[in-house]
């Protein structure tokens, strides 16, 4: 068999280090994919990692008989965090079965009727946030608007609480509490102190970070008796279905302390991703006007100019140029840059790469959503790939941003009717000017956003 392409200049016991990128890790991956090519390993303080970037193996991977999630250094460095929620848990661990037929029912598309009124009342505080910033030169910060959105939207859709996002400048202190764990989690990925590669753990960081944890926690927990003590407000949410409902299958209930860790996942999980898919759709967004006009021609034939919109949840998942506008926007940057795969037996990849069962690669997605069987412009932003008769043209089974297989996203169509209506309602409202000289930054916490956009919003 053939050798598996690495990086050159590997040093004896550190291994492939030179090039490490800790805090763009993901960019970095795509660098040498481009050199090492479809795979590659990389070595690292006695660590394997594999990468897969090709479309053709990528595919072989997303096959559920013959790979199955696997959580990796990556999240398992998250599970002081999540610890048995649904993201992080194993696949084995019997609360992941109870809370996925648990939460099912949150997910239908009757659920999403039911948080259509909330997300939309949660945009609408985001627009009249942005109505005092409009018009008078501001320049507008995307990224951290869009994270102050759906936590808010995940917060009272999922669980009837409000962090009062809107009513500060200041980001609320779970998601500053959130940011460094997750910092945290990502510098203790390889469990020894690594100054090399940047990630200093100090005893002060550890300190800061067992207060953080006790934090989310305690908002967490707080979330929860805030729902006990006004039991006769019962709502159709998550939070409901966690604590009364049970699992058909097992007739098993999910726990007190396993409750607590699904709230925190969905807090985390349900709005990181959403933000960086929002952020990165305004601003493609606001650099391709000709884009913009297009949606605004569809979005207007739903809810003409002028008056303001009222949008039913039909009218929103009916808006199909615009989830292209977005389907576009995760291809380029799929906010969650991969995932694992580990094989269920001893196999071969791409005919020739032996995997031995247990071993395992990442699908590093932007990568493969660039492949060259995209065609020549895979780079180029173009919603109209994703228009059903341009299906023969995209490579098939690779296209995953929300995950493949029994692990995929759950939120997947919560995160795309709360984007499409924010998207829907910030076009019906605004032109974006964008900063010019603005070059792309793509900023890495475990998911991609990016880092300094700003736009001048004028009301149409
Ligand atoms: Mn989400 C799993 C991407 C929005 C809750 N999500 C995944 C995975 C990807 C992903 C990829 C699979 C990871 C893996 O295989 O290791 N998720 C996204 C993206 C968006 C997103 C790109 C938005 C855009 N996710 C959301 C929202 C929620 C959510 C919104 C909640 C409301 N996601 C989850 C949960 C899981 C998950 C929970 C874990 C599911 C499981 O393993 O059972």
């Amino acid at each position: 068999h053939p050798r598996v392409p690495h990086p050159p200049h590997r040093i004896p016991l550190l291994g492939d280090v030179i090039g490490v990128s800790i805090t763009k890790p993901t960019q970095n991956a795509m660098a040498y994919a481009r050199r090492l090519g479809p795979i590659y390993e990389r070595r690292v303080l006695g660590y394997r990692f594999t990468f897969v970037s090709g479309a053709e193996l990528a595919a072989e991977l997303n096959d559920e008989k013959r790979f199955r999630k696997q959580l990796g250094v990556a999240l398992e460095a998250l599970r002081p965090i999540g610890h048995d929620g649904l993201f992080t848990a194993h696949n084995d661990e019997p609360n992941w079965s109870t809370a996925h037929n648990v939460l099912l029912p949150g997910f239908t598309q009757s659920a999403m009727r039911g948080y259509h009124q909330t997300m939309l009342d949660t945009v609408r505080e985001l627009t009249r946030h942005w109505d005092r910033q409009c018009d008078d030169g501001t320049w507008v910060a995307v990224t951290p608007d869009m994270n102050k959105v759906t936590l808010e939207t995940i917060g009272r859709a999922g669980f009837g609480y409000e962090f009062g996002s809107f009513s500060s400048e200041e980001q609320h202190p779970f998601v500053a509490a959130m940011l460094r764990a997750l910092s945290f989690a990502q510098r203790s990925t390889f469990k020894i102190p690594v100054p090399l590669l940047g990630g200093a753990l100090t005893r002060r960081t550890a300190q800061q970070n067992r207060a953080d944890l006790a934090y989310l926690a305690e908002v967490v927990d707080e979330v929860i008796a805030s729902r006990r003590a006004n039991p006769h407000e019962r709502r159709d949410d998550l939070l409901e279905l966690m604590l009364t409902s049970t699992d058909p299958e097992s007739g098993r209930r999910l726990d007190e302390v396993n409750i607590r860790n699904q709230v925190i996942t969905f807090l985390i999980a349900g709005h990181e991703t959403s933000s960086g898919a929002l952020s990165f759709a305004l601003y493609y967004l606001a650099n391709h006007p000709e884009v913009a006009d297009r949606a605004r021609a569809e979005i207007y034939r739903a809810w003409p100019a002028g008056a303001e919109p009222d949008p039913t949840f039909e009218q929103v998942a009916k808006l199909r140029y615009l989830r292209h506008v977005l389907d576009e926007t995760l291809r380029l940057w799929p906010t969650a840059p991969g995932y694992m795969r580990e094989a269920r037996e001893d196999t071969l990849i791409g005919g020739r790469y032996p995997m031995k069962a247990g071993d395992a690669a990442f699908v590093l997605l932007p990568q493969v959503h660039r492949d060259p069987a995209w065609g020549p412009d895979a780079d180029a932003f173009d919603p109209d790939r994703f228009l059903p008769e341009h299906a023969h043209s995209r490579p098939g089974h690779v296209y995953k941003p929300f995950g493949t297989g029994i692990r995929s996203c759950i939120g997947r169509q919560f995160a795309l009717h709360e984007t499409v209506l924010a998207l829907a309602l910030i076009l019906h409202r605004y032109d974006l000017e964008p900063e010019p000289g603005y070059r792309l930054d793509v900023e890495e916490l475990l998911t991609l956003k990016p880092s300094g956009f700003r736009v001048q919003l004028r009301r149409r």
